[in-house]
């Protein structure tokens, strides 16, 4: 039997997860959750693991009385998590935890020799040059779970010794494809949550809108692929039929396809190398009659621009845009700052900070906490000026 464990378990990522440890019998050993103590208790009481984290501390009672009848542990915040990576006798990892905070626990997984199953783009953003190189050192294997790498993963399978010319990582192009600044300059919360296809958290569907998730993601091919900047071609897919593709020297280009449910990437990482049956929708191409293809437009989405410009500059620059991100983000959702803000404000960080090399977490989580203070002083600035 399989044993796996859970961080971000209440998430939209960790429940899937769940159906598909409860169907294909996997035994989960760990679960944690941001703040959702109910949530979390009641997967607990369903799926008995040794040990839960609920990462907001002030929660740590509730979850305890709610749990009371049952012998499992609870830990709580950073340590918490880092308990639960560290864990013996585990076989693969889920991190599908929100933004920078997945950072040191992933990191703690390949410390422990644990392969991860990776639905935490932040960490291979921020951190990727250290992520592989430890994961390399350790023989611990990183399984993408994000539908864009599964399916380049995917079409790489039985390819080992071909090498990649290019990849073509595909984007829905979000709420907002087809407009121009001018028309985004009052965009509501509500409408930025409004994903066409796909069903997500608050944070990556913003930055679906803002295509900050498309250069999140770009970033996160170079790492796990060991590709150049100028080896990915984002293209424009409206439908998100086909999850991305691979070109190789021969010109052949393999796409991977079907329907847009996270189900299939989380069932592949989690049960990799196997293919059985999966709790999806069987794609018909007959009803899609039409698949689309655009190219992107950098002009309007400052976010995908400043991705690029960021790792492709290279050193503490991509932890930076992503910092800065998280943090304009939230100042996004909570009112503060409107839409096209985020992309500026993403863009200033990219601007203005100063190149330099990461050699140890603490760089990587210092360029974090630099951006984040930039945003929230430019935010507060504006607003004092108003
Ligand atoms: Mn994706």
């Amino acid at each position: 039997m399989k044993t796996m464990t859970i961080l971000g378990s209440t998430g939209s990522i960790g429940t899937q997860a769940l159906e598909v440890a409860k169907k294909h019998n996997i035994k989960v050993k760990a679960l944690a959750a941001y703040s959702s103590a109910e949530a979390l208790a009641k997967q607990a009481e369903k799926f008995l693991p040794q040990c839960v984290c609920i990462f907001d501390e002030s929660r740590k009672d509730e979850l305890c009385r709610l749990l009371k009848s049952k012998d499992i542990k609870v830990v709580t915040g950073m340590e918490g998590l880092k308990e639960i990576a560290s864990m013996d006798d585990v076989d693969i990892m889920l991190n599908s935890v929100v933004g920078m905070v997945g950072l040191v626990p992933t990191l703690t997984a390949i410390e422990n020799g644990t392969d991860i199953a990776l639905a935490n783009k932040e960490t291979l953003v921020a951190g990727g040059e250290l992520v592989i190189k430890k994961a390399a050192e350790k023989g611990v294997k990183i399984y993408p779970v994000d539908s864009e790498h599964s399916a380049i993963f995917q079409c790489l399978q039985g390819n080992s010794g071909n090498r990649i010319k290019e990849i073509i990582l595909t984007a829905s192009g979000g709420p907002f494809f087809g407009k121009t600044k001018a028309d985004l300059e009052n965009v509501t919360v509500e409408q930025a949550l409004a994903h066409p296809n796909w069903s997500m958290g608050k944070k990556i569907t913003v930055d679906s809108a803002t295509l900050m998730n498309k250069g999140l993601e770009f970033i996160e091919a170079m790492w796990l692929f060991k590709l150049r900047p100028e080896q990915i071609e984002i293209v424009v897919h409206r439908q998100s039929v086909v999850h991305s593709a691979v070109e190789f020297e021969d010109n052949s280009v393999i796409a991977q396809m079907g329907v847009p449910d996270m189900k299939i990437p989380i069932q592949y990482a989690l049960l990799y190398p196997q293919r059985i049956e999966c709790d999806v929708k069987k794609l018909s191409l007959t009803d899609y009659g039409t698949l689309t293809f655009e190219k992107p437009d950098y002009d309007t989405f400052d976010c995908l621009r400043a991705c690029i410009k960021a790792v492709t500059v290279g050193g503490n620059l991509p932890a930076a845009v992503n910092g800065a991100n998280e943090e304009a983000v939230a100042a996004f959702l909570s009112g503060r700052i409107g839409f096209l803000d985020i992309g500026r404000l993403v863009m200033s960080v990219c601007e203005n900070t100063e190149r330099k090399d990461i050699s140890s977490v603490e760089d990587i989580l210092e360029a974090d906490r630099l951006a984040r203070e930039c945003v929230r002083n430019k935010i507060n600035g504006e607003r004092l000026t108003k």
